[in-house]
C-alpha cells in the first residue's frame, strides 16, 4: 500500500539534511526538519478526528509551516483548500459551508472574528500566524516527528482549490493525486528541472502558481526554494544571485523591468524564467530579453487543468504564445456554439483532456457537466488558435473573467454587490487596463431613476464584503447599460468607451 503524492513528492527525501527551503534571512530548514514538521501537523490533523477525504480549509500567510501543512494533509489523506488570505470573513462563510469544512487554519489575528463563523458552521479553529507561532504549531511541537502516512490511491483526492465563477458562485475544483503527480513530472521533463536547482519562490501558496506547479516541482527533484513571504523587489534584486530558475507572473517582471538594479549581470548564473496565469505582452518578452538575454518562457494553465501549454525549452521560445501542448495533455480549438473542433489557424475556445484535468466541481454535478464533457475534455473558456507551427495562441476569452496581477476576477461577483445598493437600478463591471496589474475593474452604474446613488457609500460596502484585488478602480454613474438584441449586456462595447477613464 502507498500514497503516491506524499511517497513520490515527500516521502523519498526523508532524513536528507539538504536545504529544502532557504529563508529570506537565510536561515536553512532541510528537508529532514521540513518533513518533521509535516509528520507532527499530521498528527495533530489526525488526533483532532479528521478522516481521509475531510477537508482542511486553511487561510494563512505564507510561512513554511503552511507549506508543511499541505504535506501534512498529503500524509494524512485530507484534502489540503488553500485561500487567498485577501478573502473577507464573508467570502470565507461561503468557502467553509460550501465545502463542508472540518477544521479550519486562521492567522492567529483574525481568529476572533472567525471563531463565531467557524463555531456555527460546526468546524474547528486552529491558528498559524507567518512567524510559525499559533495554536497549530503549539500542539504540533509536542508530537512524534514521524506519522504512518495513510494509504491513498492516485484517483483519490489531494485539494480543492475554489475558482469564481460567471454566476459569482465559487466553484471548488476538486484535484486527485494523479492531477498534481502527473503534471509535476511533466513539468520536471519540459522544464529541465534537477535537484541542484534553487527556485526564487515569491509567489503566494494559495493557488495553482505557487503551491503546485513552483513547490511541486522542486519537491519533485529534491532542489531548494529560496522562499520569500511575497514578491518583494529589494528581497528578489538581493537573492536572484543565489538562485537558478523563477517562477512568476506578468507583474513580476513589469516591476522588475522597472528597477534599474535589475540588471544582466544579475541574471547571468539564472536558467530559466517562467511567466504565467496572465498574458504577458510580447513588448515585456523583448525588453527583458534585450535587458537579461534571458528569454521568458511563458506557459498556459488553469486551477482545474493544472499546466496545458509551455514553450518549449531548448526551441524558439515565441513571444506572445504559451508554446505547445505538454507531453500528455490533448489540446483542440472547437467552436464556441457547437462544439466542433476547428481547422489550424482558426479561432476558438480551447479544451484540453488528459492526467491533469481535474474530477469535477465539489458537489455542482451541473456545472461540472457544462464544462468537463463526457469524453474527458474540459471546456477552458479561453479562445485560442494553433499556427502553423503549432504554437498555441491564447487570443481572448469567451468567459467574463478580468486577470488582475495574476488573480482572478469575476465581473458578477461585484456585480451582485453593486447591484444591491440603494438607488442601483443595475450595473456592470469590465476590466480595463492597469499599468502593473495587467488589467483592473472598473464598475459602472446605471442610478434607479431619479436617484443619485452614494459612490463613497458604495465603495465602502464593496471593501466590507470583497476581498482587496477585486475592488473596483473607480465606479462611474452612466445613463444606461448597451445591450444586443438578445437583451445581454454589451461589455465590448462599454470596453471600449471606458478604457481610457481610469
Ligand atoms: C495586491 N493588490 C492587488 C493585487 N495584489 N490589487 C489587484 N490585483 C492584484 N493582483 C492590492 C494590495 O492589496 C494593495 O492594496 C495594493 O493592491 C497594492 O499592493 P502592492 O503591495 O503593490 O501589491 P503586492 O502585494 O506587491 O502584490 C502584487 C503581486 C501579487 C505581487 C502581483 O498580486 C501576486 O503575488 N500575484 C500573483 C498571483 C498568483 O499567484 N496567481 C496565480 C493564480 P492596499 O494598498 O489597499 O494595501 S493560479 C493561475 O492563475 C493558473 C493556474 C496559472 O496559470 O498559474
Ligand atoms: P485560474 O482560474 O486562476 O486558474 O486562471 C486560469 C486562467 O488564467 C486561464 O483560463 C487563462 O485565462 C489565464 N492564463 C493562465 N496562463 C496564461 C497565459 N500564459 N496567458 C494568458 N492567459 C493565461
Amino acid at each position: 500500500m502507498a500514497n503516491p503524492l506524499y511517497d513520490r513528492l515527500f516521502g523519498i527525501h526523508a532524513g536528507k539534511s539538504k536545504p529544502f527551503l532557504l529563508l529570506e534571512d537565510g536561515t536553512p530548514i532541510s528537508y529532514r526538519a521540513f518533513l518533521a514538521t509535516t509528520a507532527q501537523l499530521a498528527h495533530v490533523l489526525v488526533n483532532h478526528g479528521l478522516k481521509p477525504d475531510d477537508r482542511v480549509a486553511v487561510q494563512v500567510e505564507k510561512s513554511p509551516e503552511a507549506l508543511a501543512l499541505y504535506g501534512a494533509c498529503v500524509q494524512a489523506g485530507l484534502v489540503f483548500l488553500p485561500l487567498n488570505t485577501a478573502y473577507t470573513s464573508e467570502e470565507l462563510a461561503y468557502f467553509l459551508e460550501n465545502s463542508g469544512a472540518s477544521l479550519l487554519v486562521c492567522d492567529g489575528a483574525k481568529a476572533d472574528q472567525l471563531r463565531l463563523l467557524a463555531e456555527g458552521s460546526g468546524v474547528l479553529l486552529e491558528t498559524l500566524n507567518g512567524g510559525g507561532s499559533g495554536s497549530l504549531m503549539g500542539e504540533a511541537s509536542a508530537q512524534p516527528s514521524t506519522f504512518t502516512t495513510v494509504d491513498r490511491d492516485l484517483q483519490d483526492l489531494a485539494a480543492f482549490l475554489y475558482t469564481s465563477g460567471t454566476t459569482g458562485r465559487s466553484k471548488g475544483a476538486m484535484l486527485t493525486q494523479d492531477n498534481l503527480l502527473s503534471n509535476a513530472d511533466v513539468l520536471v521533463d519540459y522544464w529541465r528541472f534537477s535537484e541542484e536547482d534553487v527556485l526564487l519562490h515569491a509567489l503566494p501558496i494559495f493557488h495553482t502558481h505557487g503551491l503546485f506547479v513552483a513547490s511541486n516541482v522542486i519537491l519533485a527533484v529534491g532542489g531548494s526554494m529560496i522562499f520569500l513571504p511575497k514578491f518583494d523587489q529589494d528581497a528578489i534584486v538581493e537573492r536572484l544571485p543565489q538562485a537558478t530558475s523563477m517562477m512568476g507572473v506578468p507583474t513580476f517582471y513589469t516591476r522588475l523591468l522597472g528597477d534599474d538594479r535589475f540588471t544582466k549581470e544579475l541574471t547571468t548564473h539564472m536558467r530559466l524564467f517562467t511567466s504565467g496565469s496572465a498574458p504577458l505582452l510580447a513588448d515585456t518578452h523583448r525588453q527583458f530579453e534585450q535587458r537579461t538575454g534571458h528569454r521568458i518562457l511563458e506557459r498556459y494553465g488553469m486551477t482545474e487543468t493544472n499546466m496545458n501549454t509551455s514553450n518549449p525549452y531548448d526551441g524558439e521560445r515565441r513571444a506572445g504564445t504559451v508554446g505547445f501542448p505538454l507531453p500528455g495533455v490533448e489540446l483542440k480549438i472547437t467552436d464556441p456554439e457547437s462544439g466542433v473542433e476547428l481547422q489550424k489557424g482558426s479561432i476558438g475556445v480551447i479544451e484540453i483532456r488528459g492526467r491533469n484535468v481535474f474530477k469535477g466541481y465539489w458537489q455542482m454535478p451541473e456545472k461540472t457537466a457544462t464544462e468537463l464533457r463526457e469524453d474527458g475534455f474540459f471546456i477552458t473558456g479561453d479562445m485560442g488558435k494553433i499556427d502553423e507551427d503549432g504554437y498555441v495562441h491564447i487570443v481572448g476569452r469567451n468567459k467574463d473573467l478580468i486577470i488582475s496581477g495574476g488573480y482572478n476576477i469575476y465581473p458578477k461577483e461585484i456585480e451582485l454587490v453593486l447591484d444591491e445598493q440603494p438607488g442601483v437600478l443595475e450595473s456592470a463591471v469590465i476590466g480595463v487596463p492597469h499599468t502593473d496589474f495587467g488589467e483592473a475593474p472598473l464598475g459602472l452604474i446605471v442610478p434607479e431613476k431619479d436617484h443619485a446613488p452614494d459612490l463613497d457609500q458604495i465603495m465602502a460596502s464593496v471593501k466590507q464584503r470583497l476581498a482587496r484585488f477585486k475592488h473596483p478602480q473607480k465606479l462611474l454613474l452612466i445613463d444606461n447599460l448597451p445591450r444586443n438584441t438578445m437583451g445581454k449586456v454589451q461589455k465590448n462595447i462599454l470596453r471600449e468607451r471606458y478604457s481610457e477613464r481610469v
